[in-house]
């Protein structure tokens, strides 16, 4: 079925006789608009693309269905003439998305219930289809190039950031439209913060060193960590990089459609749990992506999602060790029916730079 078609079955479920869609990623899954302003309104009988001047003839070259209307005065008070035509008497909106301030503006301008609406848009975008894991496929790929390459740059004395400018240099030499997140670089020490952003600190031999990088391809994204060693490892840094990575890769043999998200996170933390680090593995195993670099499905241990075929989510287990370092290692998943594919083909056993 077509993606507006579902939305007005949605709208018939919650008994909303109109929908405002804001949210960017949102927009864009329903229309195809890639500018960075517009709204769309649905409606019983019409769909409409509201905009301003700047986008009204990139509207109608790259959307579908939508009547477009150009918006000249306060938005507000057009929203409400076109809620009054189609006589609107409830219309549902993005309550995570705007702020409070949008919220009064409508309350004190139209002449409707304002119903919130949570996650309709964006479980609807969990599931992927065709075209869209082409893209995140694509995006994938040009992240593997980047690790393979980032291996022959990495040194005692570059810094995190030089890391990190030279993998975004190659990403968007390879096609990436932009990052998908400031991308963690974090050596030594630093490995033990599981969302340390590279800084001006400098390699040194022996480190531990965790990467953890994404980009944006035709809009999707992609999500990648690869931990290293700089020089030999030591026998405690090979074994806590095992642990992890037999917790990654039985994630792997066993997930599949219809498994729940909590119990895809248990595969991994039971492993790391007996190993003796419980505490030590503090966050989610993974997270879906897809036009936005988090996105539901959430695979946590406190998530009530089901792995459903065409999500695609990450596979991230770490362990992280205060003062002495941490590992992590990341592969971005598509579920099938009977297993998962892994989409990223980036060397997992552990890798010691020769220096
Ligand atoms: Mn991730």
């Amino acid at each position: 079925m077509k993606k507006i078609e579902r939305v007005h079955g949605l709208m018939e479920e919650l008994g909303i006789d109109a929908l405002l869609i804001e949210k960017s990623e949102n927009r864009y899954y329903l229309s195809g608009f890639t500018g960075t302003a517009g709204r769309i309104l649905f409606t019983e009988k019409k769909d409409y693309f509201l905009t301003d001047f700047r986008y009204t003839e990139q509207a109608a070259e790259e959307t579908e269905g939508f009547e477009i209307l150009q918006i000249n005065s306060a938005f507000e008070e057009r929203l409400n003439e076109l809620l009054q035509e189609n006589r609107v008497k409830r219309m549902g909106f993005e309550a995570a998305f705007i702020s409070y301030e949008q919220y009064l503006k409508y309350r004190d301008n139209l002449e409707a219930e304002l119903v919130e609406t949570r996650n309709l848009i964006e479980r609807m975008r969990m599931v992927k289809d065709q075209a869209e894991i082409e893209k995140i496929r694509k995006a994938v790929e040009i992240t593997d190039q980047a690790f393979e390459h980032i291996l022959g740059f990495i040194r005692p004395g570059i810094s995190e950031r030089e890391i990190a400018l030279e993998l975004e240099f190659f990403l968007k030499k390879k096609g990436a439209e932009r990052n998908a997140f400031d991308f963690i670089i974090a050596s030594g020490k630093r490995s033990s913060l599981p969302h340390g952003v590279a800084t001006e600190k400098k390699i040194e031999y022996g480190d531990l060193l965790t990467m953890d990088f994404g980009i944006f391809y035709q809009g999707y994204c992609s999500d990648l960590t690869r931990t290293v060693v700089v020089g030999e490892a030591t026998a405690r840094q090979r074994e806590i990089y095992n642990i992890v990575l037999k917790a990654q890769l039985e994630v792997i043999e066993k997930v599949r459609a219809g498994m729940g998200c909590r119990e895809a996170d248990a595969i991994a933390r039971d492993i790391i749990a007996e190993a003796g680090f419980r505490e030590n593995f503090g966050h989610g195993l993974g997270h879906g992506i897809g036009l936005e670099i988090h996105e539901g499905p959430r695979v946590s241990f406190t998530s009530e999602d089901i792995l459903e075929k065409g999500m695609v989510v990450t596979n991230e287990p770490g362990i992280y060790l205060p003062e002495w370092g941490g590992v992590r290692i990341e592969d971005d998943l598509l579920i099938t029916d009977t297993a998962c594919e892994v989409l990223n083909k980036a060397e997992k056993t552990l890798i010691e730079i020769s220096i």
